[in-house]
């Protein structure tokens, strides 16, 4: 009994995660940072150049990435005021779903010049289709609302999506299943023939943190890097088109450090998309 409780008692507290000295990324946690970053996307316009009258968005990924979640969480940041800094929910989201949730092209333009779209989750004995449904939607050939099972039996006309973003969750990316690999790998190809910028979305990412507080800490954390690095390297996109948040999930009220890190994510899609539109 007493060598179990001295046993206990010798177990080392456990080791706070190594940091960079440097972070990889500099992100300011500051309120002139935060209210920078809302200003800058408040007054986006697509490029003047292009005859894009908003800028589109497509959020594309696996079941359960948090598609609809980051579509939630940008609109209670980018409408605070009018919702008092409550956490809305406009898309449907559930947590541990085998089918996708979303089941329609669903857009919603949060301000007048941007509209996001989102679209149904792959799922992996789909994603022969899932690359033709992606290209058709990229191209501007279906509606919104469309449900999915019906966007290889339409032409429709639609919105051209400037920039793509796909969502993968930093906690399940490390036991990716091959052909999900294989699929993104193909995909991000037919994205590169049409040139339409591509940024990958790591969400979940507080898992790997204690508390919110740590998420500052976010681009110092070495195994942090690491993991995304992998991510990344897996699927064949460079880091610097690499995006970090972590979601709302469980918070009923918008948090600071939460809110700049999916800021500073929408604010380089519209960089890439504004660079593609001149581009178009
Ligand atoms: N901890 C944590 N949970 C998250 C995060 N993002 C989403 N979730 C949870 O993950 C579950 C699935 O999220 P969804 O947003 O529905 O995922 P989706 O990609 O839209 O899924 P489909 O529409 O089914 O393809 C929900 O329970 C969310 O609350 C995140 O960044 N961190
Ligand atoms: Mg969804």
């Amino acid at each position: 009994m007493g060598g179990l409780l001295s046993s206990e008692e010798s177990k080392p507290e456990p080791r706070p995660e190594p940091l960079l000295p440097n972070p990889w990324r500099e992100v300011e946690f500051s309120d002139d940072a935060y209210m920078k970053l809302q200003e800058e996307i408040k007054n986006h316009q697509p490029h003047s150049n292009s005859k894009a009258s908003r800028t589109n968005i497509l959020l594309s990924g696996n079941v359960g990435s948090g598609k609809s979640s980051f579509l939630n969480s940008v609109l209670s940041e980018l409408r605070r005021e009018e919702f008092n800094s409550r956490v809305q929910s406009l898309q449907a989201v559930r947590p541990g779903a085998q089918t996708s949730v979303t089941q329609h092209l669903r857009c919603h333009k949060f301000i007048d010049k941007i509209k996001i779209f989102d679209t149904a989750g792959f799922e992996l004995e789909k994603t022969v289709n899932s690359t033709i449904i992606l290209k058709k939607i990229i191209d501007g050939e279906v509606a919104e609302g469309t449900k999915f099972d019906d966007i290889l039996k339409s032409k429709m006309e639609g919105d051209k999506i400037h920039c793509v973003v796909l969502v993968i969750s930093l906690h399940t990316a490390e036991n990716m299943d091959l052909a999900l690999i294989r699929f993104y790998e193909q995909f991000i190809g037919m994205l590169t023939e049409t040139e339409v910028p591509c940024k990958l979305l790591v969400t979940f990412v507080d898992k790997l943190v204690e508390n919110t507080e740590d998420l500052k800490d976010l681009y110092r954390r070495r195994d942090i890097k690491q993991k995304i690095e992998n991510v990344a390297k897996k699927i064949r996109i460079s880091m610097n088109n690499v995006l970090v948040v972590s979601n709302y999930f469980e918070e009923i009220r918008i948090n600071q450090i939460k809110g700049t890190l999916l800021l500073e994510a929408v604010g380089q899609m519209l960089t890439a998309a504004k660079s593609f539109q001149e581009r178009m």
